[in-house]
């Protein structure tokens, strides 16, 4: 059974059961446990998975509003999420040049994707060079000069050589002086075996000696990923894996093991044959694939925000109408503190969009923060009264725009009249229900038909 399948069965059964005792978790325990290692996951990690999942369940309790069921199956996704290599820090290649040699078994998308990190890295301010050290395939050169020169993006290669180490060697020579920040070097996949394509990477590795190897995974092979893992990773560690072809259907199931066999976490993963077609990983969303069950991922997200604190008192508050222009600032100074904005700031009914741009925010809040401190007390408790020249006034004072007072106020009145029909829409319904992350999907039909 694919890894993916046997996690969903597993996820599956525990869901349907009638209890979530301790029981049940065992045997969840037991489920997952069997697929993990049957995808050649290591045991220690394994067991390290199994011990955290059943010490949390039994340890904490879940939060307002969540079910037992649901709160276990989050300790097991966020598990699973710690396998996959957690949540990244953003790649930041070190050294000057930082060389970066990409390996990876012929067709594996060595090429585009050497072709797509530059150009990322360019887009994100590195001076990045590229060699070509790949002899088997004089395309590949043509292709990646194609790609890259008019981006300014330098790409070393000889026509007419057949000596890839020296080629390799000579290429980072010639780009060094350029001042360079990276150099990324594309090696060639196509050999007669297996064998003699490990030699050659051995000897490249040895005489370039490069900061980082990067492990080009075709995410479509299934379980063949944790043996051409190892087989590389046995060359050289392995600092992390490229994730191509992932925009077709494959689950993409052997990554898990052939992170979990090298240690080695995905950075990147290929989303097309295009340049741009790159992404960085998200272990969400490779879950929420994996699983194949989009609900799960609703699901995470309902328990993640529950576990939101936002005191009782601040609740009451909203719900009471006495919910002042200040009250909605120190609001959302609180929920810019609590990290990941757009799911946190999602749970307050205060921006229609989706994804919100963090700095923005920060330099929002501090207009908003400088407009409210120049009103009067009678301004603040009473909004209405604010009429063009208040408002002009208000401007003046904070240094900002008339226009930013007008949508400070605008807001504030969106966020109350949403506050009185939800008070109308939940009725007595229990604190709890709000903070349990309801409110957002209130929220969500509202703001949509408004
Ligand atoms: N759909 C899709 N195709 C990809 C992706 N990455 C690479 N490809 C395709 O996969 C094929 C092989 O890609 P290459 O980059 O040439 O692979 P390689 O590892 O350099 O191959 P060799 O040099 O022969 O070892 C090409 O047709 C690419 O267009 C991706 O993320 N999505
Ligand atoms: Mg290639």
């Amino acid at each position: 059974m694919e890894i993916g399948e046997a996690l969903r069965k597993a996820i599956s059964r525990f869901m349907g059961r009638a209890s979530h005792d301790k029981e049940a978790v065992e045997e969840l325990i037991r489920d997952i446990q069997r697929a993990l290692l049957s995808a050649d996951v290591n045991v220690e990690l394994v067991m390290e998975l199994s011990e955290n999942i059943r010490r949390k369940a039994s340890e904490l309790r879940p939060p307002p509003g969540v079910s037992r069921r649901d709160h276990v199956f989050k300790i097991l996704y966020d598990e699973l999420v710690r396998l996959l290599g957690g949540v990244q820090p953003p790649y930041k290649p070190a050294g000057r040049p930082h060389v970066l040699v990409m390996v990876g078994i012929q067709g594996s998308g060595k090429t585009t994707s050497v072709a797509k990190l530059s150009n990322y890295l360019a887009k994100h301010g590195y001076r990045v060079g590229v060699v070509c050290a790949d002899t088997y395939r004089p395309a590949a050169l043509v292709q990646l000069r194609q790609l890259l020169q008019d981006k300014g993006i330098p790409v070393y290669g000889e026509e007419n050589s057949s000596d890839p180490i020296s080629i390799a060697r000579r290429g980072i020579e010639s780009l060094k002086p350029q001042g360079l920040d990276v150099v990324i070097v594309d090696t060639a996949g196509r050999h007669k075996d297996q064998d003699s394509l490990m030699k050659e990477m051995e000897e490249i590795l040895k005489a370039l000696k490069p900061n980082e190897v990067a492990l080009v995974l075709d995410a479509t092979i299934g379980q063949r990923a944790r043996s051409q893992a190892e087989a590389f990773n046995r060359l050289a560690k392995i600092g992390w894996v490229m994730l191509t072809k992932m925009d077709t259907s494959a689950r993409a199931g052997g990554a898990l093991s052939a992170v979990a066999a090298t240690g080695a976490p995905v950075r990147f993963i290929g989303t097309g044959e295009y340049l741009e077609d790159i992404e960085t990983f998200s272990a969400d969303r490779y879950l929420a694939r994996l699983l194949g069950m989009p609900d799960l991922a609703a699901l995470v997200e309902r328990v993640r925000l529950a576990e939101v604190k936002i005191s009782e008192s601040e609740v009451e508050k909203m719900m009471s109408g006495r919910f002042t222009l200040s009250d909605m600032i120190n609001q959302l100074k609180e929920v810019a503190k609590m990290g990941p904005l757009d799911k946190l700031f999602s749970m307050l009914p205060l921006q229609k969009v989706k994804s919100i741009d963090v700095e923005g925010l920060a330099d929002q809040l501090k207009r908003w923060e400088a407009i409210v401190n120049s009103m009067t007390p009678e301004e603040r408790s009473d909004p209405a009264i604010i009429d063009s020249s208040r408002a002009r006034r208000i401007a003046r004072g904070a240094g900002v725009a008339e226009k930013d007072v007008k949508q400070l106020i605008k807001r504030y009145n969106e966020t109350k009249r949403l506050m009185k029909t939800l008070k109308r829409s939940m009725g007595r319904a229990p604190r709890d229900l709000l903070l349990s992350g309801l409110v957002r999907k209130e929220i969500d039909r509202d703001t949509l038909k408004g």
